[in-house]
């Protein structure tokens, strides 16, 4: 059977299985309709149905989180965690929780997770976690009472060995130190069973840099290729939560200059360069809205509605927000004001269609699975750290996330050129993920 054939019958039947899921469907989609010339060169793959199991989680857990507000209000939410993939090391993968967290989000997170994990070089399996709580607007005690909640389920299921969550949207420091709290009490013991975790209590300096600094990491060595580089490109970032903050630091030390940000509201321009020390204070010290950049910096401007961030006209544009964020028609405009180079901060933030467009227009474009992977490379580390019970310096991890970063760039770049896609980042990453973890399938027999 031809190799198309094959992949249209597996996306066919992941359609009929997962109904309604329709992110799960996309991530799906890109990896399946990438993989043609790996199955061709690798029979064994097909026999042993390599990719039928790939698509099906090894275990979904769906669980009921009750928790009081501080009003004495009962609540109800729903968790998930979705146990992936092991092949390649135990679950790794971060804890989201948003009003529009469902099955169809957390599979497609956890899907891209596997293929992700494989790239950084390191041990790790692939899944993710989720709820559909809004932490905006809450108190530190009502996201405390949520979080052990939350924790009263899920700690049976998760363990330094087994697997091992960490942040993502609406997941930071601190919901991270209430989810550990509750885990360590309820299991008697003081392990590294999360990442992303206070300096102080096994954490690892350089993880809340890390998705951020690797980004652009791994763009400026791409751009490099060219002749380019960061310093002096106007870029627009959107997004003002962990993996936007840290890009816009990493942009600004390299001499570029970052000018917008964004929130579910809306996002500022800045003509001058957005100031990181105010955007700093805003979201993560008083945790307020970004419009209130421009009452303490008057030459900038605050759009509500995030639509039009990317008229914005840009050498360099980072989508650092959420999925689906980046459309066709938004690509389009992004190639026409001259736009250089795309990089996926936020996990699959361009539409297929617009990922289609930055192509056609020979737009250099890094999917989130290799540009944001180094948020869970610097994970990878701290467990490691955690094992053995040291800790690195900020230099000595900082160096060795760069190093991961251009390995990804390099073998992604190979991958795309060997299966004969030249320059395409997205083949590219899909494949050399891919084919780690089936031949680790493949040599651990039918499981
Ligand atoms: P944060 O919660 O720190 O920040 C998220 C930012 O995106 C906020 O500014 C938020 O605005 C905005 N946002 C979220 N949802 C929407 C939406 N539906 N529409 C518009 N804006 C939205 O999360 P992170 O920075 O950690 O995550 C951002 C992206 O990066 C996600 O796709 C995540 O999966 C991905 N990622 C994160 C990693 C990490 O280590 N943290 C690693 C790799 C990828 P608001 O405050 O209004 O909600
Ligand atoms: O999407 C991601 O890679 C993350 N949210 C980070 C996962 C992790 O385990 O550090």
């Amino acid at each position: 059977m031809a190799a198309n054939t094959i992949t249209q019958a597996i996306y066919e039947q992941v359609l009929k299985r997962n109904p309604g899921e329709v992110e799960f469907h996309q991530a799906v989609k890109e990896v399946l309709d990438c993989l043609g010339p790996v199955l061709e060169k690798h029979p064994e793959y097909v026999e042993a149905k390599i990719l039928e199991r790939l698509v099906e989680p090894e275990r979904q857990l769906i669980f009921r989180v009750p928790w009081q507000d501080d009003k004495g209000n009962i609540h109800v939410n729903r968790g998930f965690r979705i146990e992936f993939n092991s092949a390649l090391g135990p679950y790794k993968g971060g804890i989201r929780f948003h009003p529009t967290v469902y099955l169809g989000i957390i599979k497609f997170l956890g899907f891209e997770q596997v293929l992700k994990n494989s790239l950084t070089g390191l041990t790790m399996g692939g899944g993710k976690g989720g709820a559909d709580f809004d932490p905006k607007g809450k108190t530190d005690a009502e996201v405390m009472r949520f979080c052990q909640s939350f924790m009263n389920e899920l700690f049976r299921h998760i363990g330094p060995d087994t697997d091992i969550p960490a942040g993502d949207i609406g997941v930071g420091g601190r919901e991270i130190g209430f989810m550990f709290g509750q885990y360590k009490r309820l299991c008697n013991e003081f392990t590294g069973v999360f990442t992303g975790k206070g300096l102080e209590w096994g954490g690892l300096l350089v993880r809340n840099e890390a998705t951020g600094y690797g980004l652009v990491y791994i763009m400026d060595e791409a751009l490099k290729a060219s002749g380019k580089s960061t310093e002096s490109m106007t870029v627009s970032i959107s997004g003002a939560g962990n993996v936007a903050i840290y890009a816009t630091e990493k942009v600004q030390q390299l001499g570029g200059k970052v000018v917008t940000l964004s929130d579910s509201n809306g996002f500022i321009y800045d003509p001058d360069g957005v100031n990181l020390d105010t955007v700093k204070q805003i979201k993560e010290v008083e945790r307020k809205r970004i419009k209130e950049y421009v009452s303490i910096h008057k030459n900038a401007k605050y759009t509500e509605g995030c639509h039009g961030i990317w008229d914005v006209k840009c050498d360099i544009a980072l989508p650092c927000a959420t999925q689906n964020e980046l459309d066709e028609a938004t690509a389009k405009t992004l190639a026409r004001n001259g736009c250089i180079a795309v990089g996926e901060g936020a996990n699959m933030p361009c539409t297929p269609e617009a990922v289609g467009v930055f192509h056609e227009n020979k737009v250099l474009f890094i999917p989130g699975k290799a540009a944001n992977a180094g948020g869970v490379a610097v994970s990878g580390l701290e467990m490691a750290q955690n094992s053995q019970r040291i800790s690195w310096t900020f230099e000595k991890t900082d160096a060795e996330l760069k190093n991961i970063m251009v390995t990804i760039y390099k073998n992604t770049s190979q991958a795309a050129e060997v299966y004969g896609y030249p320059g395409n980042f997205v083949a590219g990453a899909n494949i050399a993920g891919f084919i780690k973890v089936a031949n680790a399938m493949l040599a651990q027999g039918l499981v």
